[in-house]
């Protein structure tokens, strides 16, 4: 296996998982649609090759599959405050994207793995001892997880009822360089670059699992190179006991912001999420780098700020359209 195909490869994450896995010394094609998410400033002076094109649309779906042994599926609408506002994308990337990619796989005697959430399970109480694995029941809160769980059903369909070969991973939220600067940690970082206070929703008591996404995807290469077919596996780097508050006043500590300010809270907020990753640490050796002992998140914080406080021109052009928007709906 040295050739593969990256959907969604000029988005954060994906577009990370590009450079991971060049140092791992695969050979790259980019499947991208360039949405608002997709930046071409994220391949910038990378050795690989690009189509520009809709995973749902068959042509496309056609031609990753034809140019790879792997298809990686990152491709998807990904922020969960957009499908409250228009569902439609969503449904069209996330389950008809997929439905075509893993019918091109099959055709085209292609692996496949793909890329999901911890959101597909739902949220947990604040002061629950549950977390998710791979075996939790799915129970999806918004229009967005609801489409990443219903591709991860077909994905699981085509495993048994084809035989397809494929792997699946659930991971919790994600932060680090070239993240789009309308989800959390971004948008607080580059509200303080640009002179703006950083903005927590409702109580900020809520609780993401957050992993560095070089932890991320350093997982998802170990599985690509050594998981086993026909299975899921759930990533995580036990960062559960961090809640949105304490993040937002680590990010100011680091910055040296004097506050943060409380705005209406996001509709149906999912209270916490927490992964239970030992399936993946105890069958492939895999572990978080990214950790320290007070929240497992100032080393990663810190890698974070530095990029983005030297890469203004990525960010800059965009910042003022999503913060009026954020702002219209008194956010
Ligand atoms: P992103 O929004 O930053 O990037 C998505 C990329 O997909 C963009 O480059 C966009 O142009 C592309 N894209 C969108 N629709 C497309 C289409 N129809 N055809 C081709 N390309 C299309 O997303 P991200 O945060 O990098 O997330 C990547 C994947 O990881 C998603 O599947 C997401 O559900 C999953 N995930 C994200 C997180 C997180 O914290 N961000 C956590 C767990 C899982
Ligand atoms: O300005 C903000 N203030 C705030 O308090 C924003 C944008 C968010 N929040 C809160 C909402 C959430 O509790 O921060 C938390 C994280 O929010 P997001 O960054 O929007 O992430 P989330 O909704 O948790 O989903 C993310 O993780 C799982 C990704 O966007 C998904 O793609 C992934 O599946």
């Amino acid at each position: 296996m040295t050739r593969l195909t990256i959907t969604g490869g000029a988005g954060f994450i994906g577009s990370n998982f590009v450079r991971s896995a060049l140092n791992r010394g695969y050979d790259i094609t980019v499947v991208d649609a360039f949405t608002y998410a997709g930046n071409r400033a994220n391949l910038e002076g990378l050795d690989v090759e690009v189509i520009e094109g809709d995973v749902a649309d068959p042509d496309i779906a056609r031609r990753a599959a034809q140019r790879g042994d792997t298809i990686v599926h990152f491709a998807a609408e990904s922020h969960n405050d957009n499908s409250l506002k228009d569902p439609s994308p969503f449904v069209r990337t996330n389950i008809l994207g997929t439905f075509e990619l893993l019918q091109a796989a099959l055709r085209n005697d292609v692996r496949f793995h793909h890329i999901s959430t911890d959101e597909v399970f739902g949220d947990l109480e604040i002061d629950e001892p549950r977390k998710f694995n791979e075996d939790t029941a799915y129970h999806p809160s918004s229009p967005y997880s609801a489409t990443k769980a219903g591709s991860d059903h077909l994905v699981n369909a085509w495993i048994r009822s084809f035989g397809l070969a494929a792997t699946m991973s659930n991971c919790s939220n994600n932060y680090g360089p070239r993240q789009h600067v309308e989800k959390f940690i971004p948008r607080q970082i580059t509200n303080i670059l640009s002179g703006r206070t950083p903005k927590l929703y409702g109580s900020g008591l809520q609780v993401r699992d957050w992993i560095h996404v070089d932890d991320h995807n350093e997982a998802v290469l170990d599985i690509l190179e050594r998981g086993r077919i026909g299975q899921t596996y759930a990533i995580g780097a036990d960062n559960d006991h961090v809640n949105n508050l304490q993040v937002i006043e680590l990010i100011c500590e680091l910055m040296g912001a004097p506050g943060y300010e409380h705005v209406a809270d996001r509709a149906g907020h999912d209270q916490r999420y927490a992964i239970d990753s030992s399936k993946i640490r105890e069958e492939l050796g895999w572990r978080p780098r990214f950790t320290d002992t007070e929240t497992g998140m100032r080393s990663g914080l810190e890698n974070t700020i530095a990029w983005y406080r030297e890469n203004e021109d990525w960010w800059r052009p965009v910042k003022d359209h999503v913060e009026s928007a954020y702002a219209q709906k008194g956010q």
